[in-house]
């Protein structure tokens, strides 16, 4: 195969890890800290996961004696959208078995929790892994969406790690996949399973964080490349002049990715969808705030200016998603009904029977390509696919709309031609950045760590990640301390909390105290592209996001 010349730069590329995980391993030991509870609904929840709630929290120290390790066979899982950084999880979890017992093997189950089930696998060897060292994707075993959650696939799984021999899965995935790696994990232990469960923070949408959890691997670099896009965009628009970008950023609930951006490249106007839902805001409000920025610019002579809009804006819109969870709430019941129909008018007339009169309302007012979206499959959680709904034309058309008013009642002059834009894909795989090569390098070496003492229904964390690698600290969580109870199909489930932006939070601060300034004038700031050579003040430095969250600039 051909290789670019920074694929083969990376490969010689040696991720750095914490300081305790840089000794002899067989030294390093579990050190137990407090009990912990679910982040709510304790009750309810200790009763679901009898066996694994109320585990302790783990961190990692040195010890004078040697523990010798008995081989170990580990399996691993890539699930969900790829995010970059899911080669380096598995090197370093492989890095770390065979430094620790070279008879030990590790196998990956093929394209996400289906492998497992269907015992599609290979086994990793030393060459093969290395051609995978600091590179982006999820192909060194594939993904997938597969949701583990019958009692069917429970013991199919079990039968799959038996015949294996298996010491333990890696599970690594978001919020949903480590949902299911906590339920994977009660179930084996109740069935007096030997196998141990581990999970590993993916998400390039950073919604899966908390107090020990500080970031999700993948957001760092795909923020950073839509970054490296918005800012040229920005200085195109500012060269030529003429054009109004709006640019929708993938996120499917939170809107951690267009505030990393917005933060990075000081855009005229960014929406944060946990705002609006907060203060309310209907459509004609958010394409309100638009019209109040292109107005004044165009009265300062600039029209043209860049937007970003979070993919799940129009599911925090609260008209809208009152639509949207009756339309999944429809969908989970008569979704065989409804793809029975052929013409649209039948699908249509299906919904204005089936839907409230508000929320039939809201569906009518939206341009037809936004209804058909909203109607396309669900993915495999039952969420409407929001990466398909093209907000930022829908905002485009009501913006025209008011614009074209103001024109006529002599309130503007200006001229307004917009541009739209979907970054998501482009940023999933790119080569990971210096930090998350680190510190995938480092989840996947610290998950076998918590395997290796015996740990199970456990997430790797690695944590003070705004310092210096040789800072950062090395431990583990259980999985069930971030549950919570919510409503999935019509049914309240046990699941990890997802972490939307907090509006009291340093990154959302700084953003709002500067926005009106950045709606006016023309303060757009230029990242340029992910640096993997030269000054670590450069190339090493993490999102604004967790600087400001953890008291920097
Ligand atoms: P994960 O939460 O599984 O990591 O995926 C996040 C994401 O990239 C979202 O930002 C986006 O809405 C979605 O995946 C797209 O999914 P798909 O890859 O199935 O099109």
């Amino acid at each position: 195969m051909e290789l670019s010349p920074l694929q083969k730069a990376r490969y010689s590329y040696e991720p750095k890890l914490p300081e305790i995980l840089k000794n002899d391993i067989s030294k390093i030991v579990a050190t137990e800290g407090e009990v912990t509870e679910s982040v709510s609904d304790q009750d309810k929840i200790k009763a679901l996961f009898p066996k694994t709630y109320g585990m302790r929290e783990v961190s990692f120290t040195l010890s004078k004696d040697s523990n010798k390790a008995e081989k170990k066979n580990v399996a691993v899982i890539l699930s969900g959208g790829q995010a970059p950084g899911g080669h380096n999880v598995i090197t370093g979890l492989y890095d770390a078995l065979k430094k620790d017992n070279k008879e030990s093997t590790l196998i990956g189950f093929k394209n996400g929790p289906s492998g497992l089930l269907e015992d599609k696998y290979i086994e990793f060897t030393d060459s093969y892994i290395d051609s995978f060292r600091n590179t982006g994707g999820f192909d060194i075993i594939g993904s997938g969406r597969t949701k583990l959650e019958t009692e069917e696939q429970f013991e199919v799984a079990i039968k799959v790690a038996e015949k294996h021999n298996l010491n333990a899965i890696v599970i690594i995935g978001g919020d949903d996949s480590n949902t299911n790696a906590a339920v994977l994990a009660e179930y084996f232990l109740e069935k007096g399973s030997k196998c141990q469960v581990i999970g590993c923070p993916k998400t390039i949408d950073g919604d899966l964080k908390n107090d020990v959890i500080e970031i999700s691997f993948g957001f760092d670099t795909a923020t950073k490349t839509y970054s490296e896009l918005i800012g040229n965009i920005e200085r195109d628009a500012n060269s030529a002049k003429k054009y109004w970008h709006f640019i929708r950023v993938m996120g499917r609930s939170a809107s951690h990715i267009a505030l990393e951006c917005a933060l990075e490249t000081q855009p005229n106007i960014c929406f944060i969808s946990e705002e609006v839902e907060k203060k309310n805001m209907s459509l004609e409000d958010i394409a309100d705030q638009v019209v109040a920025s292109v107005v004044k610019r165009s009265e300062n002579g600039e029209n043209f200016g860049v937007a970003i809009i979070p993919e799940g804006l129009i599911e925090f819109v609260p008209e809208v998603k009152k639509l949207i969870s009756e339309l999944n709430d429809i969908m989970a019941i008569d979704e065989k009904e409804f793809n029975e129909l052929d013409a649209w008018e039948s699908k249509y007339e299906f919904m204005q029977k089936k839907l409230t009169l508000d929320s039939f309302k809201v569906f009518s007012f939206l341009p037809l390509e936004i209804e058909k979206q909203l109607l396309m499959d669900r993915d495999p959680h039952g969420n409407v696919q929001v990466s398909r709904i093209e907000t930022e034309k829908l905002i485009i058309s009501i913006v025209e709309k008011k614009l074209a008013d103001l024109k006529k009642e002599g309130k503007y002059k200006g001229k307004f031609s917009a541009l739209s834009h979907f970054f998501g894909y482009e940023g999933r795989c790119a080569f990971p950045s210096n930090f998350d090569a680190d510190y995938c390098y480092s989840l996947g070496y610290n998950a076998y760590m918590l395997l290796r003492e015996g740990y199970t229904g456990y997430i790797s964390a690695i944590t003070n990640l705004s310092k210096p690698s040789k800072e950062w600290k090395a431990g583990g969580m259980p999985i069930v301390k971030m549950f919570n109870l919510e409503q999935r199909h019509g049914k309240l489930k046990p699941v990890i909390k997802k972490a939307l932006v907090e509006l009291d939070g340093a990154p959302f601060k700084y953003f709002a105290e500067r926005r009106d300034e950045w709606a006016e004038k023309t303060l757009y700031t230029y990242p340029g592209a992910i640096q993997y050579y030269g000054p670590e003040s450069v190339c090493d430095i993490t999102t604004r996001t967790l600087a400001l969250e953890q008291g920097g600039k």
